[in-house]
């Protein structure tokens, strides 16, 4: 059954209006987080023989920090030389994701890298430490990123994870504006597989966004992102200094009030509005205006969707956390909605169900997604000769002499 709804033709056009806006904010959104700076070679040079001249804060010897326990991931062995680091793909409060190519092998990975400075001045470190953390779980499932191993040096924290190269879910839905529902479906699914998997781990998720939802080669989802450092932020990310895509916060995060596992299911509720709209809900140019529409307005279902797309957006995206879908039996919920029912959960926990869509990508090692001209760069100065003005393996800098652009140093 269909409900069915006619747009007058000047609404329409508004709203395309609007969303072709939304898109370009999308994208320049997009850009500000990956915060690729790239550095002529030239430049980081010169750079480099400026700072060996006159020494600064950044070359006294830092502090060395204790090292903090990693859990089962820890590779002593491990460090950054290991690597070449080639851009950086993710931005957070507590540090960066950095493509890497391990020179062993030449495999690539999404290497992420915290300041111990940082996670302490937050008062964070029982955080990465406790025992909830995702990274010290033995937290494995088809649709969360993988942790390969972690290692640390006296000033930064190191994870090796998998590189996934079919693009972000939301860079593909700008592409085609909204998806159908099956495909909007495959996607809520294995979102919410993951998201189930979590909480029977007792980690809640928090602030899944569209930039942690990412496609692998074959074009399953693969969520990045989660557990590090999530309790304990509300203090610093007010409405007024939170930094990142405030659409899918919800009421009771924005609120700051107390929240649990429900808190995923909005968040479901909201990537899976804007699969099928191509805006995601109570949005609004005005970001006072959207908080605003998160905490009081009623959440809004146009165009032609089933009944049962209706419903479960309405149930998930319930402002009351308590009445919200899920918040009795949790993922059982969600899974047993009749919006789901054409979703066999255990092909799919197997991924024996083919993605709607295929990213195209030639394997893990194909970099399609990623800028053409640096990857060029990259592998012809990758073996031409440089001399090494690495100051210190832990600082790295010698991992990234030799390509024409590169990383920040204090990125690595
Ligand atoms: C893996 N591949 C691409 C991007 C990523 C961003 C964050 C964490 C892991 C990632």
């Amino acid at each position: 059954m269909f409900v069915a709804w006619m747009e007058p033709s000047s609404t329409a056009l508004a709203k395309t209006k609007e969303l072709i806006k939304h898109g370009r904010e999308r994208i320049e959104q997009t850009i500000k987080a990956s915060g690729s700076r790239l550095c002529l070679y030239a430049e980081r040079v010169a750079f480099l023989m400026d700072r060996s001249r006159s020494p600064d804060k950044s070359t006294q010897p830092s502090t060395p920090t204790d090292n903090i326990n990693l859990g089962p991931s820890a590779n002593p062995n491990a460090k950054p030389t290991d690597f070449d680091f080639l851009k950086v793909i993710g931005k957070g409060s507590f540090g960066k994701v950095l493509l890497a190519k391990r020179k062993c092998d030449g495999t690539f990975y999404a290497v992420k890298v915290l300041h111990k400075k940082t996670i302490l001045k937050k008062k964070e470190q029982n955080h990465i430490m406790a025992e909830r953390n995702v990274l010290l779980k033995n937290v494995k499932h088809p649709f969360l990123v993988g942790l390969h191993y972690s290692f640390q040096t006296s000033e930064k924290l190191y994870f090796v994870l998998d590189y996934v190269n079919g693009g972000e879910l939301f860079f593909h839905l700008q592409r085609e504006r909204c998806f159908r529902e099956p495909r909007a479906r495959f996607y809520a699914a294995e979102v919410a597989s993951a998201i189930g998997y979590l909480h029977s781990l007792n980690i809640i998720y928090r602030d899944l966004k569209p930039e942690n939802i990412l496609l692998d080669c074959q074009g399953h989802i693969v969520l990045t992102d989660f557990g590090l450092c999530k309790e304990g932020m509300e203090q610093e990310e007010t409405t007024s200094t939170f930094c990142g895509t405030p659409e899918y916060l919800a009421p009771e995060v924005l609120k700051k009030q107390p929240y649990d596992r429900t808190v995923d299911w909005w968040c479901l509720g909201a990537v899976l509005y804007e699969m099928l709209f191509g805006l995601p809900p109570f949005y609004s140019r005005d970001v006072s205006q959207m908080y605003d529409n998160i905490l009081h307005k009623p959440l809004q279902i146009q165009g032609t969707k089933t009944v049962a797309a209706c419903d479960i957006l309405q149930g998930l995206l319930h402002k009351d956390q308590k009445r919200r879908l899920g918040a009795k039996t949790d993922f059982l919920e969600i899974k047993n909605h009749v919006f789901f029912s054409p979703i066999n959960w255990d092909d799919l926990y197997h991924k024996r169900i083919t993605p709607p869509f295929n990213p195209n990508v030639a394997g893990p090692a194909d970099l399609r997604h990623f800028d053409p001209e640096f990857t060029q760069e990259a592998i012809s100065a990758s073996i031409t000769h440089t001399p090494d003005l690495a100051a210190s393996s832990s600082s790295a800098s010698d991992a990234f002499l030799g390509f024409s652009y590169a990383p920040a140093e204090e990125d690595i």
